[in-house]
């Protein structure tokens, strides 16, 4: 008779059984106990943080709020308006500052359509081809594209010499390289290898 078929062995995995049930309806109601009190904390601190909200609003002169006036919870400064003034009040609006995105660099386009071959025929598949910077100077390669393209330094011949590697650049994507040596630079795309420039730095 083997050990599967001796009922005693049938009765001790029921045992285990029902304590496994056992178990796990403990942990059921243990979680249904506990469970509206789990966000308790949470709830503290969002209601703190609400009256915090409120006093800060309200320049923190509402009843109980002087708790928060203490180094580093700035004061508003609100402007008043002064009664015996004829004139409209107003309120110091501030010019909105558009920051303009900085160019700090040289920028090389990568050219629509220059995943099919033709745009080394006149020396187009990256625009400019050539680029002369100065040391220091940041080149922003531009992908502009829908296919992706990379820039890598080497050539096509030798491979990649390390330099410096764009990986992929998707489509609208860019990819920056600051170019603190002189020298000349050649680069790549890896997938297109009639896709070739240089960067002279002076
Ligand atoms: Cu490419």
């Amino acid at each position: 008779m083997s050990e599967m078929q001796n009922p005693h062995h049938y009765r001790k995995v029921g045992w285990s059984m029902v304590l496994v049930a056992a178990s796990l309806a403990a942990i059921g109601i243990v979680q249904v106990w506990i469970g509206p009190d789990v966000l308790y904390a949470d709830d503290m601190q969002r209601d703190k943080t609400a009256f915090f909200e409120m006093c800060k609003a309200g320049n923190y002169l509402g009843e109980g709020c002087d708790m928060f006036i203490k180094p580093g919870n700035t004061l508003y400064e609100i402007p008043r308006m002064t009664l015996d003034s004829t004139e409209e009040a107003t309120m110091p609006m501030e010019e909105p500052t558009v920051e303009a995105p900085v160019v700090t660099g040289e920028i090389v386009s990568i050219p629509d359509g220059v995943g099919v071959p033709g745009c080394e025929e006149t020396n187009e598949c990256y625009v400019p081809a050539d680029l002369i910077v100065s040391a220091g100077t940041t080149v922003i390669w531009e992908n502009v594209d829908t296919a992706a393209h990379l820039a890598t330094s080497g050539t096509p011949a030798d491979g990649p010499d390390g330099i410096f590697d764009s990986g992929m650049i998707m489509g609208g994507g860019t990819f920056e390289y600051e170019f603190s040596d002189k020298g000349v630079f050649p680069y790549y795309c890896v997938v297109h290898p009639w896709m070739v420039g240089t960067v002279t730095v002076e």
